[in-house]
């Protein structure tokens, strides 16, 4: 109850924050996007992970305004390392599934991109399997607007959900990212290995790029490379970090 009412209050505080994970290119290890995390700095608990208050937020229905700033401060983030001549080719941005039921997001991502001055080709909206399997004929509607609008689509944890990739497939999808459970013990776990190459041999016939999540050692990241996974993400790159510590870690990438 005293995480709601601090909820209800944290957005007009400035108690959020928005926290930034390099996902990198496999063979070069050069910058392709940044995911974007969401933090609450809460006065008295401190820090609150998202698994925390992301739930109470959709419960509440506070996740429309709060994913509304997000969506609004990443854009507007993206264009500060624009001025400052630090490249960052995209942003992936986390959405819940109470926002997904919306016509207004629609609304909101247009008018961020255009509020920032960002081509909408530089954001990449994730979303999890159940979000999209749930009503797929209204999925189908709403991310055919979003796509439509020229943002990148991708489908977040893949592989923990319920769905498959024919099926996915009809919807206007650009990325698949496998979820971390299935990284984990890479390449030694003989059936995480085959359970990687197989979302990556078909995605690759089925035309989606792949981002592996939660590569936290070399031989995980040799391995996917190796597969032919183009995109890495964990903390072998680097952990979630606040903006300022992430354009210092731009600033030593060129
Ligand atoms: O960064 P961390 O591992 O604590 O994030 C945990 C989960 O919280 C993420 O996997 C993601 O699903 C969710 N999350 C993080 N930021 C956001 C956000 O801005 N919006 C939504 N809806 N979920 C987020
Ligand atoms: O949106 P999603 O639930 O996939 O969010 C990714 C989460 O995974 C974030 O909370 C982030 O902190 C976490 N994460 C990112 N890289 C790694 C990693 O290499 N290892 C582990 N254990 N977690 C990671
Ligand atoms: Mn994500
Ligand atoms: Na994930």
């Amino acid at each position: 109850l005293q995480l709601e009412s601090g909820l209800r209050q944290a957005l007009e505080r400035g108690e959020f924050e928005l926290h930034f994970q390099p996902i990198v290119a496999a063979e070069t290890h050069r910058l392709e996007a940044l995911e974007v995390l969401l933090r609450w700095r809460h006065p008295e608990l401190g820090l609150v992970p998202p698994v925390r208050f992301i739930p109470l937020a959709e419960e509440t229905g506070l996740i429309r305004p709060i994913g509304d700033w997000v969506i609004r401060q990443a854009c507007r983030q993206l264009a500060d390392w624009d001025c400052l001549g630090l490249h960052v080719p995209r942003l992936a941005i986390n959405l819940s599934a109470r926002q997904f039921e919306q016509q207004a997001l629609i609304v909101q991502v247009a008018g961020a991109l255009a509020e920032a001055g960002i081509a909408a080709g530089r954001l990449e909206l994730e979303m999890t399997e159940s979000m999209v399997m749930q009503n797929p004929c209204e999925a189908v509607s709403l991310l055919g607007e979003l796509k439509a609008l020229g943002v990148r689509l991708s489908i977040d944890d893949f592989g923990t959900g319920y769905s498959s990739l024919s099926y996915l497939k009809r919807f206007p999808l650009d990325t698949l990212k496998i979820d971390r459970s299935f990284i984990e013990g890479l390449p030694g776990d003989g059936d995480n290995a085959a359970i990687a190459e197989a979302i990556l041999a078909m995605a690759r016939k089925l035309s989606f790029s792949v981002v592996a999540e939660g590569v936290e050692t070399e031989a995980q990241a040799a391995f996917l490379s190796a597969k032919g996974c183009q995109l890495l993400q964990g903390y072998l790159f680097s952990r979630p970090l606040p903006a300022g510590e992430l354009t210092a870690w731009l600033r030593r990438q060129t």
